[in-house]
Parts: C-alpha cells; structure tokens; sequence
C-alpha cells in the first residue's frame, strides 16, 4: 500500500510541477512612439508578462504573452500608453497541447517533435548507420551534466567545413527538428543539388546547443528560453548573449530573472564555454556558421551591437537575398535579410557575433524560421517538413552563391 501511496506523490508532483498556460494570451503591439518603445521594456522582468518578440523600435511588432490574472492590468496601460493591440493567440495551452501529442511515433521522424533523448539517440543510430560518414561528437557539456552532442558528417577528405547550431533558445522547438532533417536529408536526398553541396562540405552539426532548457520545456515549462544555471533567485542565461565578443554592451541584462541575461560575465555558462572551447579546436575546419532560431522568418548576419555596414556587409547581404528568394520559391515563405540590429534588434554576445567576430568567418548567419507570429514557438508539427524543405532549399542557393563569390577563401 505505501509503494502505491508513494509512487501517487511522485506521479502527483511531476503532473503539478508542469505549468499550464491555460488562458494564457498573446497580444501584438505596434509602438508608434520611442518612449512606447521605452514603456514597454519596462514589462521585461515584470511577472505574468513574457515577450515572444521583445520591443526593438517604433512600428516594429512586439508580442507579449500575459497570463490571464494580468489581463486588466494589461488592458489598463495600453489603454493609458495609446498602445495599438490585438490578441494573435487567444489560449497558449491549446497550442502547446497540439505540438505535444500523448502518443507519439516510436521510430525517429519529421510529424512530431522529439525529446532529446530520442534526439541523441538518432545521431547514434545515423552513426552506426553511415559508420563511414558520420561520426559523433560530444562537443560540450552542460550545467546538470548532459552531453552536447553533435555529428560529423563528411564524405571525403579535406572538405571544407559548414557548423550548423539549433536549439540555443530551448522553446524554439522547431530549431533542433529543422537541424535533424537538413542531417537526414544531407545524407540521403537525391537530388543533385543536395548531394553537390552535401559531399563537397564537412558539417558539424548540433541540434541541441541548450539541451537543459530542451529537457525543461518537455518536463516543465514548454517556454523556457534560457540555461538552467541558477542565477541568485532566477535561472539561467540566454545562452544567445553569453559569447565573448562585446558581452553585455547592449540588448543584453545584467538581471538574471530576464529573458535576455547575459550571464555574470562572458562564458559564465558552461554551455557557452564548453562549446566555444570545442569551436576553437576545429577553428582551421570550418569556414561558415549558421544558427537556426525562431521565430520571425528573417535571415540575418552580424552584428547586433551596431547598425553600421561593417566589413562584407554587402556580400552578405546579396547572398542572404538570394537564399531567401531560394526559400520562397517552395512554399512562398517571404523572409527579410539584413543585418542583426537593424533587422530584429540590438544584441549582444550572441554565437553569430562570436564567430565573425573573433573567429573571424565571413559567413555567419542567424535564421528566425516560420513563422511570424500564429503560431510562434509552438508552430504546429506538420511545418517541420515544409520548413526543412525551404530551409535547405535556401542553404543549396546560399552556398551556391558563396562559391560563386569565391568562398571558402584559401588564406
Ligand atoms: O534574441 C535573440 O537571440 C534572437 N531572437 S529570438 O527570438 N530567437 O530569441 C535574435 C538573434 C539575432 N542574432 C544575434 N543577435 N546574433
Ligand atoms: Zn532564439
């Protein structure tokens, strides 16, 4: 009787422990003013508000998720800001139970979203499979122990290197899904163009930059953005803000109850500096960088501390229009390209900015995938397929048009 009572507590406490969004709302806001834009940063560490988007500048959208005993409040100060609104998802806990199915497809596939269990254990599947091809690796580890665990995939020697990164921000769940079939589909489409730039490349290639945060949002709170890492009376870093290429100088908070904290200095998180320590090594091995995140449908290149047109500004910018006229070719996915702060906002110590900046790889580039807002971070699991799809068409054009302009250059 009392292993009954016992195990009834536990199963008791793991269903109570996972938050509910129930009536939960998210509300788009257009600041037509600067000092709206101010205002509204004010709600970043405020309780029972949470952005999706965060506030950049004026006409630009901000989705702000409210809890629904914040709702009077919310309308109150619109009301007094002269805020323009409307709610784009009227009940959060809907979605999240439709990208969380009860049953779910045993065998690794592109109709639901996977845990990172299944994750890891398909890239040792594909590792056993392609024993010759691909290869594992653990490139970093994490605060509560995990591995960070990636694959190298090459098909012949001295190819030069292509790193691609999903999962920094863990409830952008559609970031490890869309890293898992660009794998799948580097491996086995046949089509020629995939195949052209699949066998010509190395790839490095991790789905989970976050898994803590990934594991948290499967058992506890499906919009954890940040590490796990226990910050004074808050968790985690933004893992996107923790790199060490001009930390915390802007989009960035020293407060680790926000969204966006950047950690008590740069590599604060074990993270970051595992897995910058792993990028150095194969520094020599790779000459492009991308990281996948959503949501938002833009293709952008550093920096975020600046909107100045730094260094191959140009190129990258006539390279970004070619991918994204690429990707809207399939499924007329329109995306914008440009560079980070003037594109989404001013930030800091991301990957991205790291990787041009002190890595000094001319291509680095940040995908905010599907989509622009129905759905946001709980994009339901019938877009994985079509986002990879666009996704990859989009990455065939970009190296197309990076060879074309001479890349990768032989220093
Ligand atoms: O804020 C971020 O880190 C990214 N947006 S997200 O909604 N996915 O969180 C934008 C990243 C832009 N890229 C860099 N700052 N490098
Ligand atoms: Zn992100």
């Amino acid at each position: 009787m009392w292993k009954i009572i016992v195990l009834c507590t536990i199963l008791g406490l793991a269903i109570a422990e996972k938050a509910r969004f129930n009536n939960y709302k998210v509300f788009r806001l257009i600041p037509t003013t600067k000092s709206q834009v101010e205002i509204l940063h004010e709600f970043e560490v405020s309780d029972g508000f949470s952005f999706w988007e965060a506030p950049s500048f004026v006409g630009k959208n901000v989705d702000l998720m409210v809890a629904p005993h914040k709702l009077p409040e919310f309308y109150e100060i619109m009301g007094q800001l002269g805020i323009p609104y409307q709610v784009h998802i009227e009940d959060i806990q809907t979605l999240i139970d439709e990208t969380t199915p009860l049953t779910r497809s045993k065998s690794f596939d592109f109709t639901s979203y996977h845990t990172l269990d299944e994750i890891y254990k398909n890239l040792d599947d594909l590792t056993a499979q392609y024993a010759n091809k691909v290869q594992t690796i653990v490139g970093g580890k994490t605060y509560e122990g995990r591995e960070i665990k990636g694959v190298k995939v090459s098909f012949k020697k001295n190819n030069p290197g292509i790193f691609i990164e999903g999962g920094i921000h863990a409830r952008e769940w559609i970031t490890p899904a869309t890293t898992m079939y660009i794998l799948h589909q580097l491996l086995a489409s046949n089509d020629s163009d995939v195949r052209a730039l699949a066998e010509s490349h190395d790839w490095y290639i991790f789905p989970s930059f976050n898994p803590d945060g990934y594991v948290y949002t499967h058992t506890t709170n499906r919009l954890w953005r940040k590490t796990r890492k226990p910050y004074g009376i808050c968790y985690g870093s933004d893992p996107n803000r923790n790199w060490d290429y001009r930390w915390n100088t802007g989009g960035a908070s020293s407060n680790p109850c926000s969204e966006t904290h950047a950690g008590s200095a740069p590599f604060s998180d074990i993270e970051t500096k595992s897995m910058s320590e792993y990028l150095k090594s194969i520094d020599d091995k790779f000459y492009a960088y991308i990281s996948l995140h959503s949501y938002s449908q833009l293709l952008m290149f550093p920096y975020g501390h600046t909107t100045d047109h730094l260094e191959n500004y140009d190129e990258l910018y006539a390279i970004g229009s070619k991918s994204i006229e690429a990707l809207k070719q399939r499924y007329g996915t329109e995306y914008v390209t440009g560079n980070i702060a003037e594109t989404i906002y001013v930030a800091t110590g991301s990957t991205v900015d790291y990787i041009k900046g002190v890595h000094k790889k001319s291509l680095s580039y940040t995908y905010e995938l599907r989509d622009q807002g129905r759905y946001g971070f709980l994009l339901p699991p019938k877009q994985i397929i079509p986002t990879g799809e666009e996704t990859l068409d989009s990455l065939v054009a970009m190296f197309k048009e990076a060879k074309k302009r001479g890349h990768p250059k032989r220093i």
